[in-house]
């Protein structure tokens, strides 16, 4: 769509909400994004992945949408928007990495770049320990650790395989490409 940008949102599910499973979460999920951007949204099939990091939890459904906002859309009031929904779905925010009803990551908006690439590229390149300990206290686009998890790649090569990270150069299908053959083979379609 000429002067939009589109967003590509990670959608995730790990525990029931009232009664529903994690699959019809991510779902009925689809649908709620689509309204409340009143936009068409393109989504993946449904992944089963196992939880990250390892340990005794649920594994997550994991998906992926792409849809198109206005070339005005703004980061802060479209986290806003994703995290009432979550709301909506009996997300309770207790826990980081923990389990969820639902879980909307922003991953990125077009080729945008936020809050600045020196911000982006810090994040990007924490020690593993760093990045359990460290919360950062804003959003930062590209979702900085989009390129390591197969469980965000591998649906979002579904819609937005040629979608090209700004900093890396990188198309999401390459970035899935360089992940490890076993993170790949972990997520595990659970519809046609
Ligand atoms: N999200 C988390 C924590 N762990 N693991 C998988 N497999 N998929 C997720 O979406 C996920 C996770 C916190 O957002
Ligand atoms: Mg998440
Ligand atoms: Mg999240």
């Amino acid at each position: 769509m000429s002067g939009g940008k589109q967003a590509l949102v990670a959608f995730g599910s790990n525990l029931h909400d009232r009664g529903r499973f994690p699959q019809q979460v991510v779902t009925e999920a689809f649908s709620a994004v689509a309204n409340a951007f009143s936009c068409k949204i393109r989504v993946s099939r449904l992944f089963r992945t196992p939880f990250f990091p390892a340990r005794a939890a649920p594994d997550f459904v994991n998906a992926a949408g792409v849809f198109h906002l206005p070339a005005d859309a703004d980061v802060v009031s479209i986290l806003e928007v994703l995290h009432r929904i979550e709301a909506d779905f009996g997300r309770r925010r207790v826990e980081r990495w923990g389990s969820r009803t639902l879980d909307l990551d922003l991953i990125a908006l077009g080729d945008s770049v936020w809050p600045d690439s020196a911000t982006q590229e810090r994040w990007r390149r924490l020690s593993p320990e760093e990045q359990g300990r460290l919360v950062p206290d804003g959003p930062i686009l590209p979702h900085p650790r989009m390129q390591d998890r197969a469980f965000v790649l591998v649906p979002l090569a579904e819609v937005a395989p040629d979608w090209r990270h700004p900093l890396l150069g990188l198309t999401v299908a390459e970035m899935l490409a360089r992940l490890p053959a076993a993170d790949h083979d972990a997520v595990v379609c659970i519809e046609g």
